[in-house]
């Protein structure tokens, strides 16, 4: 279990990240509005862009006619025009989603049913829409339904060490890789920078638990900034400091199928059990103190 983090968010965010980001908004009856472009998290940077996959309802038709052209719905959604010519989302035929091309497409959901692919499951939780079963029912996790080991109090404390450790990673390689200073914004990468150049940085590998403990000791200021990174990266639908099911979705579900921590390690991260994530708990869960907490560095 102690494989590194790294390559499961990566191979397993694959299929999947694309076709979630583009998220419902945490008020279901607040609908219909073109959303934001969803800022890149690890997951998406890692795997390029999935663009097609979002914008199910453009192209095909004559430019200048289609008054959908433009008109974004949310997942589960497509659009259509009334009598009037005007735009409007409905729930998508399930049957339109296209067939799934393996199992490695399917979801399970929090009821612990596997759908075909994330559009059937959209679909679906879309004509549910208004019922409590619909407010409930969330995509829990990538592959289909499987028994997922109970996960013990001890290793639910590993989990943060590993995750922050990754995070700091993801940032420092982007930071790496950023030739075009395409993947990280000016600031970020100026905050990043600094624990690149940072000598005694642990360089990435893998590293026993002890090690990754005794680093964050040492080295605890270059946590600080890729725990609020990765917040502000989920924290998109809407950005207001709180994260929802749907918004941490894009990190969550790639993870449970292979560390069976992640969900007890979410959920123990909402404090106050009111089912949102608020950068003060956020940063809790990583173990980054309360004076280091800052709004300003999720950036
Ligand atoms: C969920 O479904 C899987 C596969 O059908 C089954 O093996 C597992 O026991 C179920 N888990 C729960 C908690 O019901
Ligand atoms: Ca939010
Ligand atoms: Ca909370």
């Amino acid at each position: 279990m102690r494989v590194c983090i790294v390559f499961l968010l990566c191979l397993a965010g694959q299929a999947f990240t694309a076709s979630i980001t583009e998220e419902e908004p945490i008020i279901d009856d607040v609908v219909e509005e073109a959303q934001p472009e969803v800022g890149a998290n690890p997951v998406q940077v890692e795997i390029g862009d999935f663009d097609e996959a979002i914008d199910v309802v453009e192209e095909e038709e004559d430019i200048t006619e289609n008054p959908c052209l433009n008109h974004h719905c949310k997942k589960g959604k497509v659009c259509e025009v009334d009598e009037e010519n005007t735009p409007m989302c409905v729930c998508q035929d399930p049957t339109t989603c296209p067939a799934a091309v393996g199992e490695f497409e399917h979801v399970c959901a929090t009821d612990n049913t596997t759908y075909d692919s994330s559009c059937h499951f959209f679909a679906q939780k879309c004509s549910l829409e208004g019922t409590k079963k619909g407010h409930k029912l969330h995509l829990d996790y990538i592959g289909p339904c499987k028994v997922i080991e109970a996960c013990m109090d001890a290793e639910l404390n590993e989990f943060p060490l590993r995750m922050r450790d990754w995070l700091k990673n993801v940032l420092v390689s982007l930071y790496e890789r950023d030739e075009e200073n395409n993947l990280l914004t000016e600031k970020q990468t100026l905050r990043v920078k600094k624990i690149y150049e940072n000598e005694k940085r642990l360089q990435a590998g893998e590293h026993t638990l002890d090690l990754l403990a005794h680093d964050f000791e040492k080295n605890y200021n270059m946590y600080i900034f890729p725990v609020h990174w990765q917040f502000g990266q989920l924290d998109q639908h809407p950005v207001d400091g709180f994260l929802s099911h749907t918004e941490l979705a894009p990190l969550r579900a790639p993870l449970i199928p292979m560390e069976h921590c992640t969900t007890r390690f979410f959920e123990q991260c909402d404090a106050d059990n009111d089912k949102y994530i608020a950068l003060e708990e956020w940063a809790n869960c990583f173990s980054i103190k309360e004076e280091d907490v800052n709004k300003d560095l999720v950036i």
